[in-house]
């Protein structure tokens, strides 16, 4: 019996990817399909599959051309499957004519011509999302840049002034808004209640009963209002949370994260300061992630240590928050004016885990047991900071009403709270003098 084998990912399944599979399916006489994981599909740069692994499975299936179906994980297991399955032909599309000759040492080879005028980046890009930017800054760029990474999502407008607002949002389906913090309350308002989906910086909002309010407002509109928060969506960040979340290091008992950046702040006077984002609302978010996802917002009590600059008695150079859970404890340090190592430990009963500076954009973490024999690394692709994913999951979720929420509504709140505590003095001790 001649046994083929092809791989592809098979997303909206088209003519083209059928033709492929009928000609593969003449070439012997059983034909194993391998479809890949969606895993393998981010870390060889696919971040735009709209189908799961399972739907796309069972579109191959139903074509009743595939005698076997079976998932393909990793770089490389192409040349195992053909050993494993005693593969006589492997199959592909044209367009990756040439790169898989070095199966030719294991099995035939055969290229196989790519129908042309159809594709699945085409039929993904029939689905389409208007994303206007407000503000101007470093981020603001790069959202543009990631965003000629997403099928269908398409810059529509720019504006860094409250004047042009409203212009912009009447030529858009989705707004991206980078603020001073304590503008994106009004401008998140203004654009739900237009009719526009919201990615917004964090914090969302400088009060938790604002940012409550926020959220309900989009649930009411049946729009998507999404926190720009990018570590959330890398791979290896999301990839930590699960394990940790599955017992590997056991009961978590410590996260301490620590995020900062040093900016030229100590001249500066009043005037200057006010466009400049303190260590609280550019750091908090981020270092406040882990902690709540990992602890959950339940937490007892918490104290927050602040340095001040001398010009502004709300602009802290440096911070502390010290959260007590019923079982655990967490420390966040943030500073635009203090420099530390930015690591991120998760501590366990178990062994813990290392995430090494800039941890808010890893690729690379490793777990570590009393016994270093048992340490395990792992290491991911980062692609775009996170952004990149960010914004397919904004234009999933926009576009396909998909309501999974990467970071829980609680956790936006919660981190809104501890911000809007920061600037009521609420639970926050001043120490001594301005730096
Ligand atoms: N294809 C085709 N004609 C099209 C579109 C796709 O013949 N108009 C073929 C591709 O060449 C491929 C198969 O259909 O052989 C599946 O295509 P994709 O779903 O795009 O998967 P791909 O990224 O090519 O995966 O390990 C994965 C494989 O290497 C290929």
């Amino acid at each position: 019996m001649k046994k083929v084998i092809t791989y592809g990912t098979f997303d909206l399944l088209h003519y083209g990817h059928i033709r492929l599979l009928e000609r593969a399916r003449a070439l012997g006489d059983w034909l194993i399909v391998g479809v890949t994981s969606e895993d393998y599909d981010k870390a060889r740069g696919k971040i735009n599959v709209t189908q799961t692994l399972s739907e796309r499975m069972e579109a191959v299936k139903s074509l009743g051309l595939a005698d076997e179906i079976i998932v393909e994980e990793y770089e490389g297991q192409k040349i195992d499957d053909i050993k494993r399955y005693h593969v006589d032909v492997f199959a592909i599309g044209s367009d990756w004519k040439g790169k898989f000759d070095y199966l030719k040492d294991y099995c035939e080879v055969v290229y196989l011509e790519r129908t042309e005028g159809i594709s699945s980046s085409e039929l993904r890009s029939r689905d389409r999302l208007t994303l206007g930017l407000f503000g101007s800054s470093a981020n603001v760029d790069k959202i543009e840049r990631e965003a000629g990474f997403v099928n269908g999502l398409l810059v529509g407008g720019k504006c860094t002034d409250e004047a042009d607002y409203d212009e912009m949002l009447s030529r858009v389906d989705a707004v991206y808004l980078y603020a001073r913090p304590e503008r994106h309350c009004a401008l998140i308002e203004k654009a739900l209640l237009a009719g526009k989906h919201v990615l917004c910086e964090t914090p969302l909002a400088m009060k938790k009963a604002d940012c409550a309010r926020l959220q309900a407002l989009a649930e009411e509109q049946e729009l998507v209002l999404m926190e720009a928060l990018k570590t959330a969506f890398s791979t290896a960040y999301g990839r930590l949370l699960l394990l940790l979340k599955s017992g590997k290091i056991g009961e978590i008992v410590s996260v301490d994260a620590a995020c900062t950046s040093m900016e030229a702040l100590s001249g500066l006077g009043r005037e200057e300061l006010r466009d400049k984002w303190n260590s609280i609302s550019d750091w908090g978010p981020t270092g406040m992630l882990p902690v709540f996802q990992l602890l959950g917002t339940g937490y007892r009590e918490k104290r927050i240590y602040s340095r001040m600059h001398p010009e502004d008695p709300s602009f802290d150079l440096f911070s502390r928050v010290d959260f007590i859970y019923d079982n655990a404890v967490a420390s966040v340090r943030v500073g635009k004016g203090v420099k530390s190592e930015g690591e991120l430990i998760v501590s366990g009963t178990k062994g813990y885990a290392y995430v090494p500076a800039p941890w808010w954009k890893t690729d690379f973490f490793e777990i570590r047991f009393e016994n270093p024999n048992e340490n395990q690394r792992y290491f991911y692709q980062l692609e775009g900071e996170g952004i990149r994913n960010m914004l397919a999951a904004f234009f999933q979720a926009a576009v396909h009403g998909i309501r999974y929420q990467t970071i829980d509504g609680a956790v936006t709140e919660a981190i809104s709270g501890v911000i809007g505590d920061f600037y009521e003095g609420k639970d926050l001790k001043v120490l001594g003098r301005p730096m």
